[in-house]
């Protein structure tokens, strides 16, 4: 049966020095039968779309606000501009590629939509304040702190099969609006959107929590991983 070979986004240190991405990661995607790869930061995004059967945009820092029309708040954390640029490059790119498998976590779910032309609270807490839950959990990241209402017949629905999935959340930003034929496909309690993925697409899917430290113990993060390698070995 064919591996297919999955690029990582990768995370950049302060100083600028180190790429590197979560294991969790690496190891979900090795267990579901793939080789995963740790990707530079690149332009030369057709070079990683002809070797790669499928991409993970990880989780990581907040995009510079400039990227979704907005000046950079108080409340919004480091930016990595290089990191941005690749990402942004890359997400727009396989938006066009249906052959072409896409998972966005976290950062990757927000650098999705903002490819697609939406946009980001900043900081949840200080622009939606009191009528949202906590998304920031004080539990350790491998265990799940709130709800998630699955889109009835969604892409989610269709790799979870279940109405609703508990999940962790390591979060202080979420999608705002969202970028064109970007749907949401799972929503907290509170009305934020956790999921969403792109119409027309086969496999373009973003998720706002960490299926990464939480697939060795939780059926539907597994079945995340799952569903993403398969749809990269049929190149769909
Ligand atoms: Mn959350």
């Amino acid at each position: 049966m064919k591996q297919p070979l999955i690029g990582l986004t990768c995370s950049l240190n302060e100083t600028e020095t180190r790429i590197s991405a979560y294991r969790g990661y690496a190891d979900a995607l090795l267990s579901c039968g793939a080789l995963p790869v740790v990707l530079p930061l690149t332009d030369d995004i057709p070079a990683l779309l002809e070797r790669f059967d499928g991409f993970v945009l990880t989780g990581g820092g907040d995009i510079d606000p400039r990227r979704y029309g907005q000046w950079q708040k108080p409340c919004c954390g480091a930016i990595t501009p290089a990191r941005d640029e690749m990402e942004l490059a890359l997400a727009r790119a396989l938006s066009e590629r249906p052959d072409k498998p896409a998972l966005g976590v976290c950062r990757g779910l927000q650098v999705m939509n903002v490819a697609l032309g939406g946009d980001l609270y900043q900081d949840i807490a200080a622009e939606r304040g009191a009528e949202v839950m906590r998304h920031r959990q004080s539990q350790p990241e491998n265990c799940a702190s709130h709800e998630v209402i699955v889109t009835m017949s969604s892409l989610l629905d269709e790799v979870v099969h279940a109405h609703s999935i508990e999940v962790n959340s390591l979060h202080h930003q979420a999608v705002r609006r969202l970028g064109a034929g970007f749907e949401p496909c799972g929503v907290a309690s509170d009305g934020l959107i956790e999921a969403a993925a792109l119409s027309g697409h086969p496999f373009y899917l973003g998720v706002q929590w960490h299926p990464e430290r939480m697939w060795e113990k939780t059926d539907s993060d597994r079945a995340i991983f799952t569903a993403f390698v398969e749809a990269c070995r049929a190149g769909r």
